[in-house]
């Protein structure tokens, strides 16, 4: 039987070996084997079979690391799904995901699909998956308003992080102090499973606080949010942070004022990376050589990046083969190059800077919100004849949604925005406007089209 060869490096780790520490729990690499052997019994014994989607709905914690495990041994489909999206987040994505079974405390977010709490353990499975195939299904939010399924297979992975895994020159006696959420891209696949892939220690904590690091933590990975939560304690307390050799900023642009503050206090340079979910890891700094603050470093080796008309576009082993279970006709260029839709620039060097987005896509605290999903929710309230969102910076979280509404006069402002604020309640925290601006129109172009980008100088919205 042919097993993917990420599993079969993942299963040598020698079983002795510490692979995680979750506050008072610890699991050696053995005792994760055996975690997973168990969980694909459970797995098996409620009707799932290799091949078949699960669900995966739960905080950080043993029970998610079981799920993910049991999935893995079994070849299962993981669908990772965000803990912060409420019913009607959830809807289209457990709709197109289709999963035999679901794992949550939500059961009324799962209709018509088996639910059940947190994974159990039944008689182990002898043998680990041997299909070399999709291992995960990761949704991203469509600039539609519509999240898409990009499938992860395990070459995929493999192929990405060893790349990425040389450029950062990491070990497997490094030990990543890692407080993502594991439903994204950056936790799940370049913290946990990077750190699965090299047989390296993670100590897990299920939320990022500006915190004192933990004794003997040497790699951090964050998005631009926690540094600058961070800031003020590097600042006051420099010496806590000498332990770390490797901290990673990605999932949005750090800015480089943030970067040089944590230079100045501390001596470390964040290192900027650059990635998307239908891609893996797209380009980085190095390791040791020349980190540019304000560029997310070169193409990873295998990876071609390019620019056509200010747009990066990318091929290699880390990109995707295309959304599922429908496909989209614009994604890829004739020539087979996936269209990140981040406007970028490339000096003589091979060093990129991203310096904008050409899709519609706010990024707040490093997690990528559909304008067009926020804006659906505020038409449907009763006296709105016209809205439109955008993303406004925040000295915290990079970015935040605001919205410019036309009100069809039926009702005061302060009733409709009531009511706006009401309706914004059915999404999740980062996705709510953070203000309202009352306008006579919104910009539109000849057909019709909504001009995101102009909304926030015409409405006035002040950076
Ligand atoms: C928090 N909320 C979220 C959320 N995190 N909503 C959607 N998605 C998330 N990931 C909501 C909560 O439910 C809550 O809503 C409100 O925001 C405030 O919650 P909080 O926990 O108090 O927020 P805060 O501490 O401010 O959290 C913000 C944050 C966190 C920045 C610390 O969002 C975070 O850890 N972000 C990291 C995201 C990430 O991993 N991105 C990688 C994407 S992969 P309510 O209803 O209770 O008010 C990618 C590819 C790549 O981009 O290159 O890496
Ligand atoms: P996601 O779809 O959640 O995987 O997010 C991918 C998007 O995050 C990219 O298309 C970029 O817009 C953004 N992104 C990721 N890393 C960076 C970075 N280092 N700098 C700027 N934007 C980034």
């Amino acid at each position: 039987m042919t097993r993917p060869s990420f599993l079969r490096r993942f299963l040598a780790h020698d079983p002795a070996r510490m692979a995680i520490e979750y506050g008072e729990q610890s699991l050696s690499f053995g005792q994760l084997r055996q975690l997973g052997e168990g969980t694909a019994g459970w797995l098996r014994a409620h009707g799932v079979v290799a091949g078949d989607r699960v669900c995966i709905h739960l905080d950080t914690s043993v029970d998610l690391l079981a799920a993910h495990l049991g999935c893995m041994a079994l070849g299962a489909i993981r669908v990772p799904l965000n803990v912060h999206y409420k019913a009607i987040e959830l809807a289209p994505i457990v709709e197109d995901a289709a999963p035999t079974l679901a794992i949550s405390a939500s059961p009324a977010c799962f209709a018509g699909v088996p639910t059940v709490a947190r994974p159990g353990l039944d008689a182990p499975v002898a043998e680990w998956a041997g299909l070399d195939d999709v291992t995960a299904l990761l949704f991203t939010s469509g600039t539609t308003g519509r999240p898409k399924g990009a499938p992860q297979t395990w070459t995929m992975w493999e192929s990405n992080l060893d790349a990425l895994q040389a450029r950062w020159e990491l070990a497997g006696r490094d030990v990543l102090w890692l407080t993502l959420p594991l439903f994204h891209t950056h936790g799940l696949v370049v913290g946990l499973h990077g750190a699965w892939l090299r047989g390296a220690k993670v100590v897990l904590r299920d939320r990022f606080d500006p915190i004192e690091p933990p004794a003997g933590v040497s790699h951090f990975y964050g998005v631009p949010t926690y540094y600058r939560r961070w800031l003020p304690l590097m600042q006051a307390r420099p010496e806590l942070f000498t332990g770390f050799r490797l901290l990673v900023s990605g999932s949005d642009g750090l800015p480089a004022e943030v970067s040089d503050a944590i230079f100045a206090a501390t001596g470390h340079r964040i290192l900027e990376r650059y990635g998307m979910t239908e891609t893996v890891m797209i380009a980085s700094n190095p390791g040791s050589g020349e980190r540019r603050a304000g560029s997310v470093g070169t193409a990873l080796p295998g990876t071609r990046i390019r620019t056509a008309d200010g747009e990066v576009q990318v091929r290699g082993p880390g990109v995707f083969g295309g959304y599922w279970p429908r496909a989209d006709e614009g994604a890829f260029t004739e020539d087979g190059y996936f269209r990140t839709g981040d406007a970028g620039e490339l000096d003589g060097d091979g060093y990129l800077r991203i310096v904008g987005r050409k899709k519609d896509l706010i990024i707040v605290g490093g997690v990528n919100i559909s304008p067009a999903e926020v804006e659906r929710v505020l038409a449907a309230v009763p006296g709105v004849a016209d809205v439109g969102c955008c993303g406004l910076y925040d000295a915290d979280l990079n970015e935040v949604v605001v919205a410019a509404v036309v009100s069809d006069g039926s009702v005061s402002e302060g009733v409709l925005q009531a009511r706006l604020e009401h309706a914004a309640g059915q999404l999740s925290g980062l996705k709510r406007p953070r203000r309202y601006a009352f306008v006579a129109e919104l910009p539109h172009n000849a057909l019709g089209k909504l001009q995101r980008g102009r909304i926030a100088a015409e409405v006035g919205f002040v950076r």
